[in-house]
């Protein structure tokens, strides 16, 4: 695997995350169609990096390309959407597709995203080489969002985290677990973490919705998510941290009451919806004890911030909520 992308701590940055001196990595027209590129997925391939993007166009149609780059920095976006085929049952109807994560399991490389099915929910296909795709059964009924798989079975079960949702832009929201014999039928569904009182944590006390896929370290599932708040001028969405439970992830052992990063650079805090930061994948290396998230900025463009696990996790710890 090439060397995961990596800046030091900037001299006076006390954050537990910092953000690459030159985000955004991604600009909005990083393809001949595209109004924005964000909240997007990459993932360790060969000797360097594939990646599924999500590309609205200039319709404001959305939907997800892949990608591929030697560095994890410069990336080659497909100029045309993923076409797929019929996976473990006949072709489903997809109106729209958004918001993908990306994840190797066993033998293939796993998406989820969020698909148009009379209202959104969770997609799932997978690829071997990612050019060919073959789509599967929906995990859930509508209205869903934020499905995210863990790498590992669990129990000898495919584990996935999501956000039962309504068809709009969702005033609530917490995150859920749910289990699979074959990525087909999808049960077991438990409570993981519920948004926060206001008056404790009120950056996430409107809604959450789980990130990138889950890291397996000695303490736990490291997971990060979207925590938001509803304000007088809209939602505004930042990155939270939590540890759960290694054997039973529904159990949240540890969960960070600030945030680690929020909307404050002008590329968050303006674009074409102001004022988010939504992770959606992250590339890592627990013996260099090295994390780098890729999130997207405003819904416009995609961008990186870098971390130590252990201070991660020692953070989560110490600022439980
Ligand atoms: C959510 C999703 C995300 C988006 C966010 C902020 O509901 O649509 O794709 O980044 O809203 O607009």
């Amino acid at each position: 695997m090439a060397q995961i992308p990596w800046q030091e701590r900037p001299d006076g940055s006390n954050g537990v995350l910092w953000r690459y001196e030159k985000n955004p990595i991604i600009d909005r027209n990083g393809i001949p169609s595209s109004n924005s590129i964000f909240n997007s997925a990459v993932v360790p391939f060969g000797e360097g990096y594939a990646g599924v993007f999500r590309c609205d166009n200039k319709a404001v149609q959305m939907n997800i390309f892949t990608g591929f780059s030697k560095d994890g920095w410069h990336w080659d976006i497909n100029h045309e959407p993923i076409i797929m085929k019929a996976g473990n049952t006949q072709m489903i109807e997809s109106d729209y597709k958004y918001d993908p994560r990306v994840v190797f399991i066993e033998d293939r490389y796993w998406i989820t995203w969020c698909n148009g099915y009379h209202g959104p929910t969770i997609g799932i296909a997978y690829t071997f080489d990612f050019k060919e795709f073959f789509q599967c059964e929906n995990a859930f009924l509508p209205f869903n969002r934020n499905g995210v798989l863990f790498p590992l079975k669990i129990d000898g079960k495919y584990a996935m985290l999501s956000r039962p949702s309504d068809n709009g832009h969702t005033p609530f929201g917490d995150i859920y677990i749910s289990f699979s014999p074959d990525m087909k039928y999808w049960g077991e569904h438990r409570c993981v973490m519920k948004v926060a009182p206001f008056e404790v944590s009120a950056w996430q006390s409107c809604k959450l919705g789980a990130g990138t896929v889950p890291i397996l370290t000695d303490k736990g599932w490291l997971i990060f998510y979207h925590g938001v708040i509803n304000t007088c001028n809209g939602f505004r969405y930042s990155i939270g941290s939590a540890i759960l439970d290694k054997n039973e992830p529904n159990k949240v052992k540890w969960r960070a009451q600030p945030y680690l990063l929020a909307p404050s650079e002008l590329y968050e805090q303006v674009g074409d919806v102001p004022n988010v930061v939504f992770p959606c994948a992250a590339l890592h290396s627990l013996e260099e004890d090295k994390i780098a998230i890729y999130y997207g900025a405003a819904d416009t463009v995609v961008a990186l911030a870098f971390g130590h696990i252990s201070e991660i996790i020692e953070f989560t710890k110490e600022n439980s909520l």
